[in-house]
């Protein structure tokens, strides 16, 4: 662990990106090695690592695997309480504003809040919004809330100003992992003004895309599926962040 202080450093890069890994896609530990490697060479800001399923054991053995063989800060974006490990540079501590499952909104986080600090990890306050990506995501499903429909902007700015009001650091803008359509740049604009840390994800699959976000305020940008799926993606982000 460095001095870094996640809390008030978190994102102030600005124009960073991030990869998520999901343990439960990670399995094969060369892929694995492959990705954070290629990863290392893009300059990726952040990894994060969370999913929808998995147990505490596996979480724990691919942060450790990941801490083992990379440098890159590893930021646990948890899918469950479970997905928690001392390893790991920081939690996103998230709260599903988006919706009104009490379970996501605030019991999730008692589940786990004494294991992390007992773990002594780093806690960033997160707003997460779902909005609607024109499919139907895990997190929706496994959540059981309804996301925030993607031209509701009004409703989008109302609960990330609430977010903020509650004290969350960051708030995480999220289409869903394979949304047919991503968070339009137009909502990220209007919430960057708002002054938290602005994360936002869910079915990115372009540089252009990336390069909206950021003009429009995005300070970290999430990539999880088209990585997955496309690796020499990663080249392309490292001819990006040289510019
Ligand atoms: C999902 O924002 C992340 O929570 C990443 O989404 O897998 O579609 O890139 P993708």
């Amino acid at each position: 662990m460095t001095s870094y202080n996640y809390l008030s450093l978190f994102g102030k890069n600005n124009k960073d990106i991030a990869v998520l890994i999901d343990p439960d896609k990670s399995k094969d530990l060369n892929d694995l090695m492959n990705v954070i490697r290629h990863c290392e060479s893009a300059m990726i800001d952040y990894l994060f690592i969370g999913g929808s399923t998995g147990t505490r054991e596996e979480f724990q053995y691919t942060v450790n695997f990941i801490k083992t063989n990379c440098t890159i800060p590893l930021i646990i974006f948890p899918g469950s309480p479970k997905q928690l490990s001392p390893q790991a540079d920081a939690i996103l501590f998230l709260s599903l504003i988006s919706g009104r499952n009490p379970y996501y909104l605030i019991e999730s986080q008692i589940e786990s809040a004494e294991d992390i600090a007992e773990m002594k990890l780093n806690v960033i306050p997160t707003s997460y919004l779902l909005i609607d990506g024109g499919t139907n995501s895990s997190v929706a499903y496994v959540s059981q809330t309804t996301p925030i429909p993607s031209t509701r902007h009004a409703i989008i700015y109302k609960t990330a100003l609430a977010g903020s009001f509650l004290g969350h650091k960051a708030t995480y803008l999220d289409a869903g992992s394979g949304a047919k359509t991503s968070v339009p740049v137009a909502a990220v604009r209007m919430i960057s003004e708002i002054g938290t840390t602005v994360i936002v994800g869910g079915g990115i699959k372009s540089i252009d895309q990336i390069k909206d976000y950021h003009e429009a305020g995005a300070s970290i940008v999430v990539i999880g599926n088209h990585i997955e799926t496309h690796p020499d993606f990663l080249m392309e982000i490292k001819e990006y962040k040289k510019v």
